[in-house]
């Protein structure tokens, strides 16, 4: 009989070597076809049949509004899903994996390029969106460009909706142009966009957005042989333009994705991304998505007190620490500082640690959090001591660092956002050694002998809670009850997902128990909170969530 303690699988991680910064380039060779954006011809090769009846209708909707709009058919769809994180937490950007995992809600940018003998063709993009039905506070004009980078104003607090697109076309001009010798002048399109991803809420509405924008003009001008981490990668930089710094964790989830896998996210030496099947307990493992409906306002507005702090706090964390230990320069990431995780590679090969096993990866842990709280005594240094700790004059510093992405900070802390990053990136190896296992080892433990597994996955879910309300302060009240009620209600662990000060908690729940949970939550937040919601609102607020596909380019003959 399988034994029902924890299964102690070696760590699947091996620590990389210091490798060149990222590339964009396209393919030198014929990728392998895994490698590529794939082109489905079935809505069953996106979604599962759990989910087809609903998305078979929303389908035949956005086509026939399509055709009532512009009189064409439509000619591809690009679709890219949201995103929910396991684990791993405001690390991406300091270049450890991540756990997260695609959703199935999507954005799909439908499109029609109209031939040049066409008689209405005329050089424009016309965007419209189906949404306005489903959230009516929100403002979704359409849209007409005749010159995408005359009418590219995407920066500042009010960002329009058609700006993530906009985004998207400018990436795709700006990497169609390294793809081909040639760049064909842009076709006339009419587009429609259609997402279901609940927006503010940390699902990656927008990288999702970002992504299938860029993924339609790609395929509209350039060629739809289109390399995964190649739109990863322009997905992230065109991004930028909209003022958000981002990781990269939203888009890789968003392109990798695999239905019932979650995604272990590398970055280094090139962004990559391992499926790791999640579902195969008894009883099934299964997750709860809960939003707590505060809104965290858009990146544009917020992200100078929060994201933006948090990604300069890190960077000039590691560049202080590997001056301090002399562990030479780091790599620079995105060129623009090094990286905690580079600092901890580079303190283990100083070390002559091999790394690989859960023992050796603790000690390193402990190692390079010992030399966090030896460098850094106290949670905050004003900009003057930050900058003397770096070696630089204040304005130097301020220039280097806090003028690309705009930051609203007097003090900054880098400590305790140093040992959540470094505390977090352990987390993150021993959950997906954990879920690795489960295939081998769960499937024929009764609901009794799996209890271990799910409460060891659990508590580190609920330890990354604490960490990020603790020490990365990017949780809030709302979300910090959300996961309460959800323990108690009977979730494994619980904790928040994506960005945070807002936003969506994710829950680890035995399949026995999903009722129980949602029920919890019902009862206990929203009907407290927001006794106002109606019933669709309540099951857009709080559902259960398998993972899914990722980005593809549909080409359905028969929706
Ligand atoms: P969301 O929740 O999608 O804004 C952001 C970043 C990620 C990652 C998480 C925190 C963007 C587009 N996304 O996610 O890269 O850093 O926060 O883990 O900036």
């Amino acid at each position: 009989m399988a034994s029902a303690s924890i299964p102690a699988s070696p760590s699947p991680w091996t620590t990389p070597h210091p490798s060149p910064p990222p590339t964009y380039s396209p393919p030198l060779s014929f990728p392998p076809p895994e490698d590529l954006v794939p082109t489905v011809t079935r809505l069953h090769d996106i979604y599962s049949s759990v989910d087809l009846p609903h998305q078979t209708s929303r389908w035949h909707a956005l086509v026939a509004r399509f055709k009532a709009l512009y009189d064409r058919p439509m000619t591809f769809v690009a679709r890219s899903p949201g995103r929910v994180n396991l684990i791993g937490e405001h690390i991406d950007y300091s270049w450890f994996p991540v756990l997260p995992m695609a959703t199935v809600h999507d954005v799909l940018v439908a499109v029609c390029v109209l031939p040049q003998n066409d008689p209405v063709a005329d050089d424009r993009i016309i965007l419209s969106n189906v949404s306005s039905s489903k959230y009516p506070t929100r403002v979704f004009n359409t849209r007409d460009f005749q010159d995408p980078f005359f009418e590219i104003s995407t920066t500042g607090t009010d960002v329009d909706w058609s700006a993530y697109f906009l985004a998207g076309l400018k990436g795709a001009l700006m990497f169609s142009k390294l793809c081909a010798a040639e760049t064909s002048p842009l076709p006339t399109m009419r587009i429609l966009v259609d997402g279901d991803i609940p927006p503010c809420a940390g699902l990656s509405a927008s990288s999702a957005f970002v992504c299938s924008s860029l993924l339609a003009v790609l395929a509209a001008t350039t060629s739809s042989m289109i390399e995964k981490s190649f739109l990863v990668n322009s997905s992230v930089i065109s991004e930028r333009v909209l003022g958000v710094n981002s990781g990269g964790m939203d888009q890789a989830a968003s392109v990798f994705g695999v239905r019932d896998h979650a995604l272990l996210v590398d970055f280094r030496p090139l962004v990559s991304a391992k499926p790791v099947r999640v579902l195969d307990t008894v009883p099934p493992l299964c997750f709860v998505l809960a939003n707590s409906l505060v809104v965290a306002a858009n990146r544009a507005e917020t992200g100078p007190d929060t994201y933006n702090v948090r990604v300069v706090e890190t960077v000039l964390a590691a560049e202080i620490l590997a001056r301090k230990y002399n562990v030479g320069r780091l790599e620079i990431r995105d060129g623009f500082g090094g990286t905690l995780r580079g600092f901890y590679d580079r303190v283990c090969e100083q070390e002559g640690w091999t790394m690989g096993d859960r023992e050796s990866e603790e000690r390193a842990v402990r190692e390079v959090v010992r030399r966090v709280q030896e460098t850094f005594d106290r949670d905050q240094y004003s900009l003057d001591e930050v900058a003397e700790k770096l070696g630089q004059k204040t304005e130097d510093m301020v220039r280097k660092y806090m003028t690309r992405f705009p930051i609203r900070a007097k003090y900054l802390n880098l400590r305790d956002r140093s040992i959540h990053v470094i505390e977090e990136s352990f987390r993150v190896k021993c959950f997906s050694s954990l879920l690795a296992s489960s295939t081998v080892h769960l499937r024929t433990l009764s609901g009794s002998e799996s209890r271990p597994y799910f409460d060891a996955l659990g508590a580190l879910m609920n330890a990354s809670q604490a960490s990020c309300a603790n020490f990365f302060e990017c949780s809030c009240p709302e979300v910090d009850e959300l996961t309460q009620i959800a323990r108690r209600y009977g979730a494994a662990g619980s904790r928040m997902t994506g960005t945070g000060w807002g936003g969506c908690t994710v829950s680890l729940v035995r399949a026995d128990k999903v009722a129980d949970v949602i029920n919890g939550l019902k009862k206990e937040y929203y009907a407290v909170r927001y006794p106002g919601l109606s019933a669709s609102q309540l099951e857009e607020a709080v559902f259960a969530i398998r993972p899914g596909n990722g980005t593809a380019l549909a080409k359905i003959e028969d929706v």
